[in-house]
């Protein structure tokens, strides 16, 4: 049995959807940052970033939500979330997942915690928040344009890991001046992911109940 170490909403969202969709036997273990346990020494045991999340598979512990989804994917392959390997639409799937994971996710959280960057200067703190926001937008607007054309998901019609990751950034975004959900082409993505039940029992079972993103 999988084992997902998370914090409501947390980089856990996109692995518990994607354990969800492809119906694998897990149970989810909280690790309650209200308490900072993520640093606890016995959470460090099994990731030394003391950071969220973590997936324990039997002798194997791995940390990285990306890694975690790629590693999900790959192990369901019946549950048809990543193209087969070796193929165009399989570069394409790392290219999005990657973009998301590398680019978004990072200004992401630059911008959601720009003291760690800036540290005590207020004026310092606000050029870091702006920065990394302006960034992430750019971001949004290539995964728009690129959804206008190519969507209404990453890969065309066929649901694949990216969109779910995009769910679980979208709803960290939502306090953006310019929210995910304001364009078109993404609040499609958005509605028609949200509305799988896979996506609605993930966030049930974290206990989040003021909508999705
Ligand atoms: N790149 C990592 C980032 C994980 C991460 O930063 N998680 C946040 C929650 S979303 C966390 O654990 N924050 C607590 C802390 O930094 O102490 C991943 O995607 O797994």
């Amino acid at each position: 049995m999988y084992q997902l170490h998370y914090f409501p909403a947390n980089a856990n969202a996109a692995p518990h959807m994607v354990l969800e969709e492809i119906g694998a036997n897990y149970e989810i273990v909280i690790v309650d940052r209200a308490k900072n346990a993520q640093k606890s020494s016995e959470y460090m045991k099994i990731n030394p970033n003391g950071r969220i999340p973590t997936l324990v598979d039997g002798n194997l512990v791995l940390f990285e939500a990306a890694a975690i989804v790629l590693y999900l994917v790959d192990k369901h392959p019946q549950a048809g979330l990543a193209p087969a390997v070796g193929t165009a639409e399989r570069a394409k799937f790392y290219q999005w997942l990657t973009f998301l994971t590398n680019s978004l996710q990072e200004e992401l959280m630059i911008w959601q915690y720009p003291d760690r960057l800036a540290g005590d200067d207020k004026a310092a703190v606000e050029v870091v928040k702006r920065g990394a926001e302006a960034r992430a937008s750019n971001y949004l607007d290539v995964i728009e344009q690129h959804l206008k054309t190519n969507g209404p998901l990453f890969l065309g019609d066929k649901l694949s890991a990216a969109d779910f990751y995009l769910v679980m950034l979208s709803r960290w975004a939502r306090p953006m001046t310019k929210p995910p959900r304001s364009r078109p082409a993404i609040a499609k993505l958005l509605d028609k992911v949200t509305a799988l039940p896979s996506v609605r029992r993930a966030y049930e079972g974290e206990g989040i109940t003021d909508g999705i993103c």
